[in-house]
């Protein structure tokens, strides 16, 4: 047993011997073997510190070769692995529970080729998104996907997680900004379905597989992306409400309103935006208010983009929809306004611990359920907020105690995956399942779905070697 939290009995896997570890240092060499305690701690934990596995052994391929000789090599061994990119993943999914051995992307960083007609890079899965988003800049050129974690996580944890971030309302999910994924199986073999063609119908699309598996079916290697014109003209405002029907409104209108050029609509509670303000010492750029919304325009013609956003938020102010905002376009204040709203997840961490929902739910009921579990959970808590990509209808519900409290989290599961249940939302609406949820995901999966997911695994990993633990119901 690894975690005191989680009653798990470690797989039929064999134990880690020398041998193995010569084999992998005639491999890869001593740089890229990494045995040393210390220098493992950081990747045996995971990024919310929740998640602890004993891993003794990490290994950094390259190539996709080497990817290859690895797995080949644990298979045959029967030695359990758990792939891992820049390891910023919220659901203990990118961490061994036990001793699995770690097998970094790291060092898989290449940018192979930018197709500038068709706009679509391919690269390995290891490049950080935001140094492949400044690559495709170059170009005039962007990666469709954006988070608050792009400064560590590797495109291939974004694609292995299908993250959503927060321009998918504009752009759409990784399923289908994703045209080609190059992955290895279990038994090591190379399954290339790399097309860099905006249209590919040859059979069954065998990429959707690795796209949010969670490195559960194989490991991704390489990676195709359609990568849209980088916008000439951005605008972001930055609202204040009074109730949440009022957020709700001026979504809607938004929508209307804006149209095209609306690239992203998010919504932030007042005590999430306090949260921030108190622990990370930023200040919100308007004074207090009940709600929040960033609402971000992209296009192509600033004046255009300028005079419809205006139009928009004089007749959301008129009506009283809004009732106070700022509206930036200079980079450095935009980039101020954006770090509010991105680093929420690292304010809540400073509360102590944090109990993280990821929900999709219909908009009608986004907002009751934080008043619902707030009420619930009484004074047992420090904080009970509630943010996100309402423009996708993802609440991010985040509940924080000063220590990890067995009670309280009895308190809060399963009867926040219950409500969300019953009204027909999902548990886990873009950051996975993991290690975390697993047990919780008949609340959002059908058990013929379940037994399907169950036998496509046996298929493609009959020993169960990748990410075990991970994604799939112990029952
Ligand atoms: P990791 O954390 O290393 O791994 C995640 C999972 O993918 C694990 O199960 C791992 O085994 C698997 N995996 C990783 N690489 C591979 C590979 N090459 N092949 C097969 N499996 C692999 N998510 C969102 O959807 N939207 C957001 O807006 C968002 N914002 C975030 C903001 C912050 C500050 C943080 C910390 C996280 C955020 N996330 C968000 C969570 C999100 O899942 C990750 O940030 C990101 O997608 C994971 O990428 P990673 O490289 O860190 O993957
Ligand atoms: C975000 O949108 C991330 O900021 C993290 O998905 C959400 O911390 C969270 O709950
Ligand atoms: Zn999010």
């Amino acid at each position: 047993l690894t975690s005191k939290r989680y009653q798990i009995e470690r797989g039929q896997f064999s134990t880690i011997s020398e041998e193995d570890v010569n084999f992998f240092t005639n491999l890869l060499g001593h740089h890229r073997v990494i045995n040393d305690e210390t220098e493992l701690e950081g990747y045996n934990i995971d990024w919310l510190g929740m998640v602890r596995g004993a891993s003794s052994v990490l290994l950094k391929p390259k190539t996709t070769e080497e990817v290859s000789t690895i797995l080949a090599y644990c298979n045959k061994r029967k030695l359990a692995v758990c792939p891992q990119g820049g390891n910023t993943g919220l659901v203990g999914g990118s961490v061994p529970v036990f001793d699995e051995i770690i097998i970094s992307t790291a060092l898989m960083n290449k940018v192979e080729n930018v197709d500038t007609w068709l706009g679509v890079v391919t690269c390995q899965s290891g490049c950080v998104l935001e140094a492949l988003d400044e690559h495709v800049s170059e170009y005039g050129l962007m990666i469709p996907l954006d988070l608050g974690a792009k400064g560590s996580c590797h495109i291939g944890g974004n694609v292995s997680t299908n993250a959503g971030g927060l321009r998918l309302l504009r752009y759409g999910s990784l399923h289908g900004s994703v045209l080609g994924v190059e992955a290895v199986l279990a038994s090591g073999e190379i399954v290339d379905c790399l097309s860099a063609m905006k249209k590919d119908n040859t059979g069954y699309d065998l990429k959707q597989l690795f796209i949010g598996s969670e490195g559960t079916l194989g490991l991704v290697t390489k990676i195709a992306i359609n990568c849209p014109p980088r916008p000439q003209s951005v605008n972001l405002a930055f609202l204040g409400l009074e109730t949440f029907d009022d957020v709700l409104k001026t979504y809607k209108d938004a929508k209307k309103k804006l149209g095209e050029i609306l690239s992203s609509c998010e919504f932030i509670d007042q005590s999430s935006i306090e949260c921030v303000e108190k622990n990370l010492k930023l200040k919100a750029p308007i004074g207090a208010h009940p709600f929040y919304m960033l609402i971000e325009t992209s296009g192509s013609n600033g004046i255009h983009d300028e005079e419809k956003l205006n139009v928009f938020l004089e007749e959301a102010l008129g009506a009283g929809l809004v009732t106070d905002g700022t509206v930036a376009t200079e980079p450095s204040r935009m980039h101020h306004i954006w770090s509010i709203r991105e680093r929420i997840a690292e304010a809540l961490i400073n509360d102590g611990c944090t109990y993280k929902y990821d929900i999709s739910l219909p908009l009608p009921h986004f907002y009751k359920m934080v008043e619902d579990m707030r009420e619930h959970l009484g004074s047992n808590i420090l904080r009970c907020c509630g943010y996100g990509h309402i423009g996708d209808g993802n609440l991010h519900l985040n509940i924080t105690s000063k220590e990890f409290e067995k009670d309280l989290l009895n308190l809060i599961e399963p009867t926040i995956f219950e409500w969300t249940a019953k009204v027909n939302g999902s548990i886990s609406a873009e950051h996975g399942v993991g290690f975390k949820k697993r047990n919780y995901i008949h609340y959002s999966k059908s058990s013929g779905a379940i037994a399907l997911m169950k036998q496509l695994k046996a298929l493609m990993d009959p020993n169960g070697i990748l990410n075990p633990y991970k994604v799939l119901p112990d029952n």
